[in-house]
């Protein structure tokens, strides 16, 4: 408040309290909270003391100041500034933040930690960030990644690996969901929803996705893998099975026969999401979306004394003391997407009818 900077001005240590105090403010701006907490209790230490605080050494002996803060305060009290904050302000952060944001499976913790760290451009990140292997790909095909798919390449990606689906096994069943089933003229990403008739769980389609992407990655269309998860809780919320990758149209001969330069494909986002017969209506609900969508048909269910996740619609748990779970709810219905809107006693919705 007013009253600590009149005191400030006192202190022997206001210029050195004035800088760091703006460094706190710049850490707090960008959400690192660990930095804006140390600088902090070094500003109340250093408010506490009664003489200037000049050489490392010395401040490094007090209270709550670590080796590099103590070096930052050595080097204000000599030179009246600070070259950190000099280049923290002139930075518009926000613009540096807004691109990182746009790295694939990059947030705002992880974001700003490499600002904090001084990174300013995806160059930056590159040649001196330790990225793990998905950030890298996220950067390196950042315009890509960025770039929204036409509708009619979304349909040419997905007639491919219908393809090959179809040799690995006929009788499994593919479709595109997401933004595509809801009618979009152009999607961020592919949703493949894949299911077999007389399954019950995603674990029996495992082997098949697994061959799928064998295939695939062979013949040069799945060109990264950024996550498999697989987890098999029949009526259980939860993740689901799923494989998250990147993809490209593989180059058509044809086009090398007519002595066209080469096109360099652009690298594409593709969910492979493995779903069973028995929850394949529910699924189809949740990768439909839109997300506000699925959140205000939850809602109602919640309201009518149900629950709807993406593998089905149940009869709200009994709950005991503590909400301590009773009885598991029981499934009212998994595998067809119009009778859980009849259950729900919601009016069907046409795919491109549901975008709120
Ligand atoms: N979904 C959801 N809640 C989330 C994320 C996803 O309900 N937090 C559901 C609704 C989405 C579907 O999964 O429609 C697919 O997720 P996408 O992120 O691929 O979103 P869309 O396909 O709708 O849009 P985009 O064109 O950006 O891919
Ligand atoms: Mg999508
Ligand atoms: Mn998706």
């Amino acid at each position: 408040g007013t009253k600590d900077k009149s005191a400030d001005a006192q202190n022997p240590n206001a210029r050195t309290i004035e800088i760091l105090q703006s460094m706190c403010d710049y850490y707090e701006r960008i959400n690192d909270n660990w930095r804006t907490i140390a600088y902090r209790k070094a500003i109340n230490t250093l408010r506490r003391q009664t003489v200037k605080v000049t050489a490392e050494e010395e401040a490094y002996r007090l209270p709550n100041i670590g080796r590099r803060l103590a070096a930052k305060i050595e080097e204000i009290a000599c030179t009246n500034k600070l070259r950190r904050l000099e280049y923290a302000n002139d930075e518009p952060l926000d613009q540096v933040l807004e691109v990182f944001l746009k790295i694939y499976d990059v947030g705002t913790s992880r974001a700003n930690k490499w600002i904090s760290q001084g990174f300013r451009t995806l160059d930056d990140l590159l040649n001196k960030a330790d990225l793990a292997p998905n950030q890298r790909i996220g950067i390196e095909h950042y315009e890509d990644l960025n770039t929204r798919i036409p509708r009619e390449e979304v349909a040419a990606l997905f007639a491919y690996v219908q393809r090959e689906a179809a040799q690995a096994d006929p009788a499994v069943e593919l479709l595109v969901g997401g933004s595509y089933r809801r009618g979009s003229e152009s999607s961020g990403d592919i949703d493949i929803i894949v299911t077999k008739k007389g399954t019950n769980s995603s674990a029996e389609l495992v082997p098949f996705l697994e061959e799928l992407v064998a295939v695939l990655t062979r013949k040069g269309f799945l060109v990264a893998t950024l996550a498999a998860l697989h987890s098999y809780r029949p009526g259980k919320d939860g993740p689901g099975s799923k494989l998250l990758g990147c993809c490209v149209l593989p180059p058509d001969p044809a086009d090398h026969d007519k002595g066209d330069a080469p096109r360099r494909p652009t690298w594409r986002r593709i969910d492979f999401l493995l779903v069973p017969e028995s929850e394949y209506g529910a699924a189809l609900i949740y990768f439909t979306g839109n997300d506000i969508f699925n959140r205000s048909l939850r809602l109602l269910a919640c309201k009518k004394g149900m629950r709807l996740n993406q593998k089905g619609l149940f009869k709200e748990v009994m709950r005991g003391k503590n909400r301590v779970k009773v009885a598991e709810g029981e499934l009212l219905e998994g595998r067809d997407e119009k009778r859980i809107f009849e259950l729900l006693g919601v009016k069907w919705r046409e795919p491109w009818e549901r975008w709120c």
